[in-house]
C-alpha cells in the first residue's frame, strides 16, 4: 500500500489517515507531495479524481477522502481494532468521526493545524467558540465512558483518535481552554509513539503554507 500525503507540519487530514494505516501494523509507502505548489496539482491529478490529499494506493485501486479510508482500511484488516468492537461504542465512535469530517468550519478555518508554531493563544471570533466547546464536550463525554480500558476516546487508540488528534494539536499549539481531563486526553494523544513518529518528522520540514500560518 502506498499513502499519499500532504506537509506533514501542516496536514490535518493526512495525519488522521497515516495514524489509521499505521495501526493496522501493514508495511506501506508513503509519497509526500508538497502543498499549495505547482508540483502538488501535477501530481495529484495523476492520483485522486478529488485532487486532495491523503490518497490511499492499495494495487490499481485508489481510496481518497479520510472517512473513506478508515472505512476501507478498517474492512481490510478487521483484526486491527480501527473501530471499537461494542456495537454503541463503534457508532457513537462513527458519529463523532462523522461530526467532525462534515463539520467544525470555524474551529477548521481559525485554527489550522501548525505543529511547529511555538503554543501561543490566538484571538477566537464567537463562530469557533461554538466548536471548541463542543469538541470539549465530545473528549469529555468519550472519557467518561471509556473507563479503565486506556486514556484514548474509546479506552484503546481508535479511529476517533485518528480524527481527534490534529485537533488535540490545535489545542495546544493555540493554548485552547481545557478541562483537565481534556487535558490529559490531549497529552495522552500526543505522547503515543505514532503522534511522536509523525511530529519528528513534522519538525524537519521548511516549507511555509501561508494559507495556514494565521
Ligand atoms: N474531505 C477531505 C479533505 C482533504 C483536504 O482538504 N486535504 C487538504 C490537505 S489537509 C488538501 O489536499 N489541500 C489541497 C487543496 O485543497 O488544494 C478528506 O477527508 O480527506
Amino acid at each position: 500500500m502506498k499513502l499519499i500525503v500532504g506537509n506533514k507540519n501542516y496536514s490535518s487530514w493526512s495525519l488522521r489517515a497515516w495514524l489509521a494505516l499505521s495501526l493496522t501494523g501493514t508495511s506501506f509507502e508513503e509519497e509526500l507531495l508538497p502543498l499549495d505548489t505547482p508540483e502538488f496539482y501535477e501530481r495529484i491529478k495523476l492520483l485522486s479524481p478529488a485532487g486532495r490529499v491523503p490518497v490511499l494506493i492499495d494495487g490499481d485501486l485508489a481510496v481518497w477522502d479520510t472517512l473513506a479510508i478508515i472505512e476501507y482500511l478498517a474492512e481490510r484488516f478487521p483484526d486491527a481494532g480501527l473501530w471499537p468492537a461494542d456495537p454503541h461504542a463503534r457508532a457513537h465512535a462513527r458519529s463523532i468521526c462523522a461530526e467532525f469530517h462534515s463539520g467544525f468550519p470555524d474551529l477548521r478555518g481559525q485554527f489550522p493545524m501548525n505543529l511547529r508554531r511555538e503554543p501561543a493563544p490566538h484571538p477566537k471570533g464567537a463562530t469557533a467558540d461554538r466548536d471548541t466547546a463542543r469538541v470539549r464536550e465530545i473528549w469529555t463525554t468519550c472519557r467518561s465512558r471509556a473507563g479503565d480500558g486506556g486514556p484514548f476516546l474509546f479506552g484503546a487508540f481508535s479511529a476517533a483518535d485518528c480524527f481527534y488528534a490534529p485537533v488535540v494539536t490545535r489545542f495546544l499549539t493555540y493554548c485552547l481552554d481545557m478541562s483537565e481531563t481534556e487535558r490529559a486526553y490531549a497529552e495522552a494523544v500526543m505522547a503515543h509513539p505514532l503522534m511522536q513518529a509523525w511530529c519528528a518528522d513534522a519538525a524537519k520540514e521548511t516549507a511555509v503554507v501561508d494559507a495556514d500560518e494565521v
